[in-house]
């Protein structure tokens, strides 16, 4: 089997976790990465073990290169993408697809006239019980969407020494809790619910009005306690945590909470919706079971197990129930559907993935949610 050959761009946290889940499909081959230059790129293609390292430009030139992951800091996420599609490859891009609308706008409409297949990674729809759920609502056992309840809770932000590049508005845009993890909630949320968010109310919160920027990047200091003189004050205005009133196409409300400085919460995406027949709950930190709330029966807990989900949910599973999947899983998921439709040779007429049209989706509630902060207002979408 001719294997499809792939470029990895950017290896900070999460360009390793689409390495990871690529070398697990049978028809994909990571060839090569590249790196802000040469001399890191070479360093990280030996430490993952990948043949070629480049610079990005060159690795656009790499004819046997078909597609391009991109998961490098927001504010490249744009130009790389452009520049890829233009020279012919096929995009998978991480979320935020780009730092404002128009950018992403562009993005889609040249997506669209090369026909390349073009992805956002949120990755989180492939938690198997989030498709079951989105199944059970189109099969009609949710019924009509009452209420939605959703929260995007970290700790990793929790220190004003805790420093990163998404606190730096020029790299990360000028949101920061809800396009870094608000963006997956309200994709989710949309997914699962097949409702369209029609209008916003946000409030937004800077914990740490200045954080402690390491003068040197951390790693050089391993093993070495950090000095006071070791660090600069830098003034935050981006959010660490916001709430959001939400209002749905169908009339009713909505409302979710994120924050980055949660103490004990690590990555939890968590979902109460609320149903004219059942409510449906999940949380991404145990997310091979799913509540189900009944007014007139046992409540009852679904086990993920392709034996009990709905048929079109099994595509997504590997293993059998009680033998869990969980957060890597879900990137594997979703690529082995996007590399379906590379080997194909370009974008299905109804993709099954979340494409740039998608990303552009979320940029736009994001920026209504930025506005609505900015004016303490409700914002329609
Ligand atoms: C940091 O908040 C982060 O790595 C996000 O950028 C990812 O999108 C999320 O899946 C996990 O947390």
């Amino acid at each position: 089997m001719q294997k499809i050959k792939v470029g990895v761009v950017g290896t900070g946290f999460i360009g390793p976790a689409h390495i990871e889940a690529l070398r697990r499909l049978p028809n994909v081959d990571v060839a090569a990465l590249c790196e802000v230059n040469l001399e890191l790129a070479q360093q990280k293609a030996n430490q993952l073990g990948i043949e070629r390292a480049y610079t990005f430009d060159d690795l656009l030139k790499q004819d046997d290169i078909q597609s391009i992951h991109i998961c490098t800091p927001n504010f490249l996420h744009y130009q790389q993408s452009k520049a890829a599609l233009l020279a012919g490859k096929h995009v998978i891009c991480e979320k935020p697809l780009a730092k404002d609308l128009h950018e992403a706008e562009e993005l889609v409409q040249l997506a669209k006239e090369t026909g390349l297949v073009n992805a956002v990674h949120f990755n989180l729809r492939y938690y198997p019980l989030a498709r079951q759920m989105k199944a059970m609502r189109e099969q009609g056992e949710l019924g009509d969407v009452y209420s939605i309840i959703g929260s995007y809770l970290q700790d990793w932000l929790f220190y004003e020494t805790d420093y990163n590049w998404r606190l730096e508005p020029d790299k990360s845009g000028d949101s920061r809790a809800i396009a870094d993890i608000g963006s997956h909630l309200m994709d989710i949320i949309e997914y699962i619910t097949g409702l369209k968010t029609t209008a916003v109310l946000a409030d937004f919160n800077t914990i740490h009005k200045t954080r402690k920027k390491p003068l040197k990047p951390v790693e050089t200091y391993s093993g070495k306690m950090l000095q006071p003189e070791d660090y600069a004050d830098v003034a935050i205005n981006t959010e660490d945590h916001a709430n959001v009133l939400l209002r749905f196409d169908n009339g009713n409300r909505g409302v979710i909470t994120v924050s980055q400085v949660s103490a004990g919460r690590k990555n939890q995406l968590k979902l109460e919706i609320a149903g004219s027949k059942k409510t449906f709950a999940w949380n991404s930190e145990a997310p091979n079971e799913m509540w189900i709330g009944n007014r007139d029966g046992y409540n009852e807990m679904l086990m993920r197990d392709p034996a009990l989900v709905h048929p079109d949910v099994r595509s997504v599973i590997s293993f059998p129930g009680g033998h869990n999947e969980g957060f890597p899983d879900t990137s594997k998921q979703m690529f082995k559907e996007v590399y379906a439709a590379i080997e194909a040779g370009k974008q299905p007429e109804n993709p099954t993935f979340p494409t740039f049209a998608d990303g552009y989706r979320e940029l736009l509630i994001c920026e209504r949610i930025l506005e609505s902060n900015r004016k303490q207002a409700w914002v329609e979408v």
